[in-house]
């Protein structure tokens, strides 16, 4: 059996916490033969909430489960931390402008990136669920100089495994027959689900739907998903939202399928146009650990304007915090 890792949740006593903690304690993110040692963040008052999922964890006898932290101190939480999934967030109040979300936000983001600068692992890996979570992800990465901007990510795998599942169902073909789905951009309602690279049994998606529903359908419905999912169930997603995490921490440690992709939010390089200075959605392979952007594919006047606008979102979320970054 290998040694322990540490896995730090915030955010732990929440509805997303609630759905992830257990899987990864059952070894569905980074394998079945890879003991976790889990540290949980809340904050104070959320802390009794947290004793009771504590509690359940034990009550699960997992095998993989070799430990556990609680505590209300981030430099507690992100002590050693091998992979940090920042879930806990401020949501949007009622009257709250975009701009104070983000600043509530940075508040949050800021001591934490702080804290992970000081405490993680040099080769920490950090998916940000926490909304708006690719401005989250870059409060933290500015926040955390010593540590490689590329540690830290957002997450847009729940944006892309929608579009797989919307696809799969309107060409009557099962999810896992679908390989190359991307998202860029901003996990926001800016975000670009791009058909264009997708493959479906081997053949090109777009020779198998129509612009009108590409562009009428299909791309309202992933951008506007979450909302859908919040007027139907009366809270917002969770259970997928975990499932995604999972699987982007999973690509991300233990690599992807030979001949497919998947979507992060990473730090831009630059690559495919879209300024360096945000965090955007960008088609990637994982090998060892490391994730590397899909270069080379073929960007038309509809995706480029898309791109565009997806990213200049972003650049002015960058503009409203940036107040926020370590000096
Ligand atoms: P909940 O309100 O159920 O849980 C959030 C938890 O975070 C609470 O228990 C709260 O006490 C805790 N928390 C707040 N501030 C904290 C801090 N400074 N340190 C540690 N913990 C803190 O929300 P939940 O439904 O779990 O959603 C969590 C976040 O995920 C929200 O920001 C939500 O918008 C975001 N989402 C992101 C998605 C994505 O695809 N990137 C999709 C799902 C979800 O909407």
């Amino acid at each position: 059996m290998k040694a322990p890792v540490r896995v730090a949740v915030t955010g732990a006593a929440g509805q997303i916490g609630y759905a992830l903690l257990f899987r990864i304690a059952a070894g569905d993110m980074l394998g079945k033969d890879q003991p976790v040692i889990l540290h949980l963040l809340e904050i104070t008052p959320a802390l009794d909430a947290l004793k009771g999922v504590v509690m359940e964890l034990n009550d699960c006898a997992f095998p993989l489960l070799a430990d556990i932290v609680a505590t209300d101190d981030a430099n507690v939480a992100f002590k050693d931390a091998d992979y940090a999934l920042l879930v806990g967030a401020r949501p949007r109040g009622a009257g709250m402008e975009r701009k104070d979300l983000l600043e509530a936000n940075g508040k949050i983001f800021g001591p934490q990136g702080k804290a992970l600068n000081d405490h993680a692992k040099r080769d920490v890996k950090v998916l940000v669920v926490g909304n708006p979570a690719n401005t989250n992800a870059l409060i933290a990465q500015q926040n955390a100089p010593d540590l490689d901007p590329k540690c830290f990510t957002a997450m847009v795998r729940l944006d892309h495994n929608r579009a797989m599942s919307q696809l799969a169902e309107k060409t009557g073909k099962h999810n896992t027959d679908i390989k190359k789905m991307i998202i860029w951009g901003n996990h926001s309602s800016t975000q670009y689900p791009d058909l264009h690279h997708v493959t479906v049994d081997g053949k090109n998606a777009m020779e198998l739907v129509d612009q009108a529903w590409y562009e009428g359908e299909f791309i309202p419905t992933v951008q506007q998903r979450g909302a859908a999912i919040i007027k139907a169930r009366g809270a917002s997603s969770a259970a997928s939202a975990a499932s995604a995490a999972i699987d982007h921490m999973r690509s991300w440690a233990l690599g992807t399928d030979e001949g497919d992709w998947v979507s992060m939010g990473i730090p831009s390089d630059g690559s495919y146009g879209i300024e360096p200075g945000v965090i955007y959605g960008y088609p990637v392979t994982c090998k060892d650990g490391k994730y590397e952007i899909v270069q080379g594919l073929e960007i038309n006047d509809f995706s480029r304007a898309r791109m565009d606008a997806t990213a200049k979102e972003l650049h002015e979320e960058r503009s409203a915090v940036e107040g926020l970054f370590a000096k």
